[in-house]
């Protein structure tokens, strides 16, 4: 598999090569829109480092990623891009790609203490860095809760425990009355599939739980702390917009048996309606539950309406489709395709599946609101040579991926903006440092950054949309 990708990759790099811009979106294309938000992401544990200075907090992050085998080299986000003390050469070098929004996350940890006192100095790292971004006429798009959750916490039962949703609208509390005026539109949470699935369900990540009950559950506590959060940040903050973001699969059927079909339904419940539906039609899919038997989290009164309460937009985050199959029971089975592109993940590189999600969303959910792409993007294993990185796979993706969200547009979704994931290479959670995903080079030795072509031909685009009249 790892060599058919690789051919198949070589193949798009030849072609690009003979291409005079690789980049640039076609003149009738809807990026050309000066309202189309194009921007960067990052999150704290991923870059920021310092992670016991100023009075910062462990993380579960801090705690699993300490923990022997569980991330790959023993890697750890301890110094990361060291961007808690680069911050500002950080911000320049954004501003100098001409991105106009910039997506980050706090680190609950760095800013309230156990008792939810308030960490002055964690506190005015945030207002230092949005501060400087709005002086910068930078969009900023805030994530409150990107996996870093308080390790205090998790000795509480973590997501597990009901109490963590109302100690998050606390925290949200906190951020937005802190934070008001500097921050465009905050996300309550990054990927709850992943904090639940991948961090309760199958142990991938921390806390590195695994049993099927305690990803439901987790699921609902995380959803119940977005549905908490919601309305204080309303009252805090009401100029900016309120959302949430999620990470969506593509599923499709290894054959066209009803039962392959039926497979590939389910690989969706299970990774978008099992968020969706909860959020934008109050009730959780019942084959969630056909699916995982004997699963159906705890809900207590009143909890869906709190959960389903409106959002002003939707972050997107999509990276692959999936191909699957019939397990022969009730449940599915993953059927890598041969000779397909992929990623230095290994995964698919598969624009088609975002322009299917997003359309097939529009049609599902008839209250789905204005969408942002919130995360795209690929790792590859680049290299600076003579001072440059020449990330070939990465900008043929990009423009592929642009391509899908325009034809979206044009096939009637509303979609106001896309951010690359991620402005720099960072701590890839259980992979460590040897996946990179930014358009920016870091060398952790010397933490020095190098601009990718991939981000050069990105600026080049703004630059041109920016001077048009
Ligand atoms: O690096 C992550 C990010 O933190 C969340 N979305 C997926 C990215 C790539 O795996």
């Amino acid at each position: 598999m790892a060599n058919d990708a690789s051919a198949v990759s070589d193949a798009i790099s030849r072609d690009l090569a003979a291409l005079a811009d690789p980049f640039t979106p076609p003149a009738d294309s809807t990026l050309w829109r000066k309202n189309f938000l194009l921007g960067a992401a990052t999150a704290s544990y991923q870059i920021e480092g310092a992670v016991d200075e100023d009075g910062r907090l462990p993380s579960i992050w801090d705690t699993f990623s300490a923990t022997p085998g569980k991330v790959l080299a023993g890697d750890t986000g301890a110094v990361a891009c060291d961007h808690y003390h680069r911050w500002e050469a950080d911000v320049d070098m954004l501003v100098s790609l001409g991105l106009e929004g910039y997506r980050l996350s706090i680190a609950w940890p760095r800013v309230m203490d156990a008792a939810g006192v308030p960490n002055r100095k964690g506190l005015d790292f945030y207002k230092r860095l949005l501060n400087r971004l709005k002086e910068k006429g930078i969009t900023t798009f805030v994530t409150l809760y990107h996996w870093d959750l308080p390790q205090h916490l998790e000795d509480r039962g973590g997501w597990l425990n009901r109490d963590t949703a109302y100690r998050f609208a606390d925290y949200a509390d906190l951020m937005s009355r802190e934070l008001a005026g500097t921050v465009d539109a905050w996300a309550t949470l990054n990927e709850p599939w992943c904090s639940a699935y991948l961090g309760y369900g199958n142990g991938h990540h921390a806390p590195g739980l695994a049993d099927g009950r305690f990803a439901t559950q987790a699921m609902h506590h995380l959803l119940l702390a977005h549905g908490l959060a919601v309305p204080v940040l309303r009252a805090n903050d009401p100029a900016s917009l309120k959302g949430i973001v999620a990470n969506f699969g593509r599923g499709t059927a290894n054959s066209d048996s009803a039962a392959d079909q039926r497979a590939a339904h389910l690989f969706e419940v299970q990774h978008n309606a099992w968020i969706l539906d909860p959020l934008l039609k109050g009730a959780y899919p019942q084959d969630l539950f056909e699916l995982w038997p004997g699963t159906e989290p705890l809900v207590l009164d009143g909890d869906m309406q709190t959960i389903s309460a409106p959002l002003d937009f939707l972050g997107i985050n999509y990276y692959f489709r999936t191909s699957v199959a019939s397990d022969g029971a009730h449940g599915i089975r993953e059927v890598p395709l041969e000779g397909v592109e992929r990623t230095q993940m290994g995964w698919e590189v598969y624009p088609d599946g975002l322009r299917d999600l997003l359309t097939g969303f529009n049609s599902t959910y008839r209250n789905l609101p204005p969408i942002y792409i919130t995360e795209n993007g690929m790792a590859s294993d680049d290299k600076v040579i003579d001072g440059h990185v020449d990330d070939t796979q990465r900008i043929s993706f990009l423009k592929r991926h642009l391509a899908a969200v325009d034809q979206a547009i044009k096939a009637g979704v509303d979609i106001r903006g896309y951010f690359l994931w991620s402005l720099m290479d960072n701590f890839e959670w259980a992979f460590g440092y040897e996946r990179r995903f930014g358009v920016v080079h870091v060398d952790y030795s010397t933490q020095k950054r190098t601009v990718k072509r991939s981000a050069e031909l990105v600026a080049k685009f703004l630059k041109e949309r920016k001077a048009q009249v």
